[in-house]
């Protein structure tokens, strides 16, 4: 087996296991009202599954930086390589997680939160900090056809040519905030149909580029770690995003200026981004040969379900994917905890 399969081999499961552990474990807290709360529930799960993998990891877009997160900070060394001195018996892999994608959704019981990471080979995915990106996202039959600084009109236009129907016939997802007025405006005006959501513009992002979800195309401004991931995902499904980052400056709204810190120019270049105004597309964000992609629905969502408790047990659906192994798979687990004699119940979805 050569080394890239080997990785992909040895630690999907795991991933798989981690954003499983982790949705469960927020999804308890659904409509609770406490998004912290949710969060925090969802880190810690993760942290404590992700202890249990044998691989030498390494958190590159996390909860924060050191000072501020007390788990999955940047730059944290997870799984039990990290504590062994023999390093070498374990795959080195950098890792983007956000435990819980959507921490309104979930303490509000809407619908699309889900736990998801990202894992590539050291350097495979972009050190982004927490500041905000211009983004469009565009599944497989659109790739190449859109331009991050064109207007929406002109995308809409490629994208229905693409798809072969009328601009009227797309719907594309936007983050319900402000500073998207001229944006809804635009697509408005071109014709294509909306869908407005209060948060949680990576699994939107996933939804646009995988066929019969109903969404052609993501669009806006949103949290450029979140696109770090979707790139990630984008890398399996052969979909794209083109992004460019938002400086502090650049926002329109105090009210988004007042959510960025300030130096993160600075920290940008620290992180390796030397361009911060140029485009980024999917390959410059997670540019990994060894992707591997997880995510688990919390609460109900476009393309994932969220997490069912019963009497003997719960289950769970979960997305899992690789670069090199070209499968998509979506992972439906019963996990099963009654006694040697439960049931399991199968019922559709
Ligand atoms: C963005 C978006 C995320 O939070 O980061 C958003 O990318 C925060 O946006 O998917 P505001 O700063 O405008 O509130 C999410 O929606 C959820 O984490």
């Amino acid at each position: 087996m050569s080394d890239q399969r080997a990785m992909e081999h040895d630690l999907l499961h795991d991933f798989l296991r981690v954003v499983e552990a982790a949705a469960v474990a927020a999804a308890r807290t659904m409509g609770q009202g406490d998004r912290k709360y949710s969060d925090h529930v969802a880190v810690e799960k993760m942290r404590a599954v992700m202890e249990t993998i044998p691989m030498d990891g390494t958190i590159v877009i996390g909860e924060g930086e050191r000072d501020e997160a007390p788990m999955l900070y940047i730059g944290e060394r997870v799984g039990l390589g990290a504590k062994d001195g023999n390093k070498h018996h374990y795959h080195q892999v950098d890792i983007a997680v956000d435990p819980l994608e959507g921490t309104n959704l979930c303490a509000t019981g809407s619908a699309n939160a889900i736990a998801v990471l990202a894992a590539a080979e050291r350097g495979g995915l972009l050190h982004a900090p927490d500041i905000y990106m211009n983004k469009i996202v565009v599944g497989p039959s659109v790739k190449g056809a859109v331009d991050i600084d064109a207007p929406a009109r002109d995308n809409l236009k490629a994208i229905a040519r693409r798809l072969n129907r009328d601009v009227t016939d797309l719907v594309v997802i936007v983050l319900d905030r402000p500073r998207h007025k001229k944006l809804i405006d635009d697509i408005r005006e071109a014709g294509a149909r909306i869908r407005l959501i209060s948060d949680g513009d990576l699994s939107a992002g996933i939804s646009a580029a995988v066929g019969g979800s109903g969404v052609h195309a993501l669009m806006g401004i949103g949290g450029a770690p979140e696109g770090v991931i979707t790139a990630a995902a984008m890398r399996c499904l052969n979909g794209e995003i083109l992004t460019r980052f938002v400086l502090k400056e650049q926002l329109e709204h105090q009210e988004d200026r007042d959510k960025i810190a300030d130096g993160l120019v600075e920290r940008m270049k620290e992180m390796g981004i030397s361009d911060p105004k140029k485009v980024y597309d999917t390959t410059d964000l997670a540019p990994g040969k060894k992707i591997i992609f997880a995510a688990c629905g919390v609460t109900d969502g476009t393309i994932l379900h969220g997490v069912r408790f019963f009497g003997t047990g719960k289950r769970t659906q979960s997305l899992i994917m690789t670069t090199e192994t070209r499968h998509v798979r979506f992972v439906d687990t019963v996990h099963v905890e009654g006694g040697p004699d439960s049931l399991v119940r199968f019922d559709r979805f």
